[in-house]
């Protein structure tokens, strides 16, 4: 009898599904699903065959990147890579992106190209290839050249934009037969916040932070600086591909950025109206200049002199330098007018007085707004190109294969992306963050992101697959659900609360 009865429930519970689940037949066929790394973050072999370090070399060894450990042999893909795209194929993904480590391919940021590092790049990508994967290749992800930022001060010298562009220029000549999908940065807000402002990340620049103790910096003027350099590379490596490459290489070039979903704290007139400036910053700071041409009327009046004006000449080769954006997307959060906070000299977020109450490793409370994301991007921006580079659940490193809150976040996320796509939104790729337990940005090797683990402990580092993974492949490769998979997928599990652990 009761046998019966939960054989009923069973049935009525797939049954009441059938109205939400989703197959990827309803995406386009030529729509994207990959998974995504970096080069730091998964090669290894930090110092083998001529690579030098990066900025993000020396964050990992230092203060808050030691959390975890150092990432020098990570998941060795560069040994392993052949490995790891026969997974990608065995999953199903038609695509991969991944950063090219611009020190591995010139040595010290300028000067000869490393032919090893050629050979490395050329092998991974016709891998790639060969397994019907199309390389999505990111050129800066945290990792300028430690020589660089020794010689001029990295991103913080005007001579960084020649030096990008030639680096940008030995991509585009030497890969840019087989690669199609160019992104110049990886989430250069959040970089220059990070590493200028409040110093938590490469290269720990900082002078007012409550979280970094830096022993160089200005809180209130490198950020700008920063982020101006950024804007004026991007552009130049974006016109030499489109003079130089794109008539005969039929590729595209674009930029990404971290995207949030920002909503008031409450409904007072003040914290709408913090949650448009913290909109302006955190989005607009970018996209504004490669959009309109010029940085928002709100953060040139708030921030005055301290932010770099753009030349004539300059504001037009920003403008219009992107075919499609790149957006990363993990969470919502929530804005709070802070008034107190405008004075000169408090970091970028008092500036524009705002105060963000992130709440990045208890995902239990954040509701799930990648189309809300996707929605607002396009109603300040246009129906650009959209490619989802990089979304995904963080957990323990060392937590159970069984990562059913990955494989709900997965599958609440890629819902979203088809609804926004039925909405009329021009999103043409998803992407996982991210494809192995690699060494993560916040918390080194003590938290992941992976679809597959790796055991640091082994000294194969052998790749298994979580339950993600398989998920995913089902998904991909047209497979029924598994209706106890429905089940879980309904049940109210909490999300991990991470709270503490970096
Ligand atoms: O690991 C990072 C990645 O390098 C940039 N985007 C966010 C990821 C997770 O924190």
């Amino acid at each position: 009898m009761l046998g019966k009865a939960l054989l009923a429930a069973l049935i009525s519970l797939v049954a009441a599904s059938a109205t939400d689940p989703y197959s990827r037949d309803d995406f386009p066929p030529d729509f994207f699903f990959g998974a995504a790394t970096s080069a730091f973050q998964v090669e290894g072999a930090d110092d083998e065959d001529g690579r030098t370090p990066s900025i993000f070399d020396t964050y990992a060894r230092t203060a808050y990147g030691m959390s975890g450990g150092y990432g020098h042999k990570s998941c060795d893909q560069y040994h392993k890579y052949k490995e790891d795209v026969a997974l990608m194929a065995k999953m199903g993904l038609n695509a991969y992106r991944f950063s090219i480590s611009w020190s591995r391919l010139i040595p010290n940021g300028k000067g000869p190209v490393n032919p090893k590092g050629l050979e490395y790049y050329n092998n991974l990508i016709d891998e790639l290839i060969s397994h019907d994967i199309q390389p999505h290749v990111t050129l800066h992800h945290s990792d300028l050249p430690q020589a660089l930022e020794d010689e001029y001060g990295g991103w913080l010298s005007r001579r960084v934009v020649r030096d990008f562009k030639t680096y940008a220029d030995v991509c585009f000549r030497e890969f840019g037969d087989r690669v199609k999908y160019w992104t110049t940065m990886n989430e250069p807000n959040i970089f220059v916040i990070g590493g200028y402002d409040s110093g938590f990340l490469p290269p720990q620049r900082c002078s007012t932070s409550s979280i970094s103790n830096c022993s160089k910096g200005n809180s209130s003027t490198e950020p700008y600086i920063a982020a101006h350099n950024i804007l004026l590379s991007h552009a130049a490596a974006a016109s030499l591909y489109r003079k130089k490459y794109q008539g005969k290489q039929h590729g595209f070039i674009g930029i990404n950025i971290l995207t949030f979903v920002l909503l008031p704290l409450t409904n007072s007139t003040e914290d709408l109206g913090a949650t448009e400036r913290a909109k302006d910053l955190l989005s607009g700071w970018f996209l504004n200049p490669i959009m309109f041409g010029d940085y928002p009327d709100m953060m040139k009046k708030n921030i005055g002199s301290r932010l770099p004006s753009f030349t004539k000449t300059e504001s037009n080769i920003v403008k219009g330098s992107i075919d499609f954006l790149g957006i990363n997307y993990y969470y919502t959060s929530y804005i709070k007018n802070s008034p107190q906070s405008q004075a000169e000299g408090g970091g970028i977020f008092a500036d524009v007085a705002v105060e963000m109450i992130e709440n990045i490793f208890n995902a239990t409370a954040m509701p799930r707004d990648l189309q809300k994301a996707v929605d607002s991007l396009e109603q300040s921006y246009g129906n650009i190109p959209l490619y989802i580079h990089e979304n995904g659940q963080v957990t323990l490193r060392n937590s159970s294969l069984d990562d059913w809150p990955r494989v709900k976040y997965l599958h609440g996320h890629i819902k979203d992306v088809l609804d926004a796509l039925r909405n009329g939104s021009n999103v043409k790729g998803y992407f996982v963050w991210s494809l192995l337990d690699l060494y993560e940005l916040l918390g080194g090797y003590k938290i992941s992101y992976g679809l597959y683990y790796v055991d640091l402990n082994d000294r194969e580092l052998r790749r298994q697959p979580k339950l993600s993974a398989k998920w995913y492949a089902n998904f991909l490769h047209r497979r029924t659900i598994d209706p106890k998979v429905i089940i879980e997928l309904k049940k109210n599990a909490p999300m991990p609360s991470l709270h503490n652990v970096i």
